[in-house]
């Protein structure tokens, strides 16, 4: 139980703690389609990378980004754009739609916006569509020319958690697929997930996360900005606190003057650039603010055995009980995040309603 009563957030706690199922049904489903992807990125050859979502999936988005950058094998321009902006901008996102590859990323695969998104640019004569789903039975599933779906990565929880988790495990091994690397070097991944979560359950339940923080921000560089963004998110959605998400280095060009005594700052230390990462939290202790580093003390010492591309995953767990853990201590319930619902359709939409 991630911190509180056994049924309170008791949903999100499984969904938290049970994840990595998702991510080896993540790992699976690349691998049953690695020859296609491989075979549509080698036939289409796209020129620009386009990669939309809304929500968790937007930040999910940014992500990706880097970790297609970093494949090695990609090596074109990738633009990150909000499925809105896509429907609305299409020609700004996607100036050379008939040589560009749309990656569209929504758990539900029914968001309108996202659904919207990819028929402007299919209309415009978008070349190629791969979808990021957890649900089979979507209409981004229709629409996609290749769909990459791990509904065992589905939560009934209405915040995204092991969904987003999933999804980026897919999203890791779709890099690694271009980039040349074996999957089968991932086979531990979620062993080494299970002990992961142990140790931030433990972790987490030893912070001091009551009423007198008044903000948790949280800072990571370059894949791991999106995943900052995405544990900004949860701290909106499921605990009602004030979080921001900034590049590490960024901390100190502004953010850093809200640091005092009621301030918690996360960091997502990168594994290649830690000593200047490590200061700008040394920065914000001198000035009397709390911080805590995820490092590699979170993570199981075998974790160094999994490849770079696999690893980032490893630190979501730990942030998601950070949000659930203030969320229960603070009186609230993760399983009901205030004003919101699990999809958002636009009025008047029909075309995109499914079960979910
Ligand atoms: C996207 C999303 C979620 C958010 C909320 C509303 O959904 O914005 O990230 O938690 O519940 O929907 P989807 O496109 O991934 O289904």
């Amino acid at each position: 139980m991630i911190g509180g009563a056994v049924d309170v957030g008791g949903v999100s706690a499984h969904d938290i703690v049970d994840q990595p199922t998702g991510w080896q049904a993540a790992l699976d489903a690349v691998e049953q389609n690695a020859a296609v992807v491989r075979q549509r990125w080698t036939r289409k050859r796209p020129a620009h990378i386009v990669i939309t979502g809304c929500g968790s999936p937007f930040f999910l988005a940014s992500a990706v980004a880097h970790l297609l950058a970093d494949s090695g094998a990609v090596g074109v321009p990738i633009t990150l754009a909000t499925a809105d902006e896509l429907r609305r901008l299409p020609a700004t996102v996607a100036p050379s739609p008939a040589s560009t590859l749309l990656v569209a990323i929504s758990r539900s695969g029914a968001t309108t916006e996202v659904i919207n998104a990819i028929d402007r640019f299919r209309a415009e004569g978008g070349a190629d569509v791969w979808g990021l789903t957890c649900r089979s039975n979507s209409p981004i599933v229709e629409r996609a020319d290749l769909a990459i779906t791990v509904d065992a990565g589905f939560e009934s929880g209405v915040a995204q958690t092991r969904s987003f988790s999933s999804m980026l495990v897919a999203a890791q091994a779709i890099a690694a697929v271009l980039g040349g690397h074996d999957l089968a070097d991932a086979a531990d991944l979620a062993a080494i997930g299970r002990r992961c979560i142990d140790i931030a359950r433990s972790n987490v339940d030893q912070l001091d996360l009551g009423a007198h923080t008044n903000r948790i921000d949280f800072v990571g560089s370059l894949t791991n900005y999106g995943l900052a963004r995405e544990a900004m998110l949860k701290m909106s959605e499921m605990a009602l606190t004030s979080s921001a998400a900034y590049h590490v280095l960024e901390y100190r060009h502004g953010p850093i003057a809200m640091t005092d005594e009621h301030s918690l700052l996360v960091g997502l230390l990168s594994p290649t650039d830690t000593s200047s990462e490590l200061l700008v939290l040394d920065d914000v202790v001198q000035l009397g603010g709390r911080t805590v580093a995820i490092d590699a003390s979170w993570l199981p010492s075998d974790s160094t055995a999994l490849p770079t591309w696999a690893r980032p995953v490893l630190q979501m767990p730990a942030l998601q009980m950070i949000a659930h853990r203030r969320a229960v201590v603070m009186g609230l319930d993760p399983d009901h995040p205030r004003h919101l619902k699990a999809v958002v359709h636009l009025d008047g939409d029909d075309t995109t309603r499914s079960d979910n």
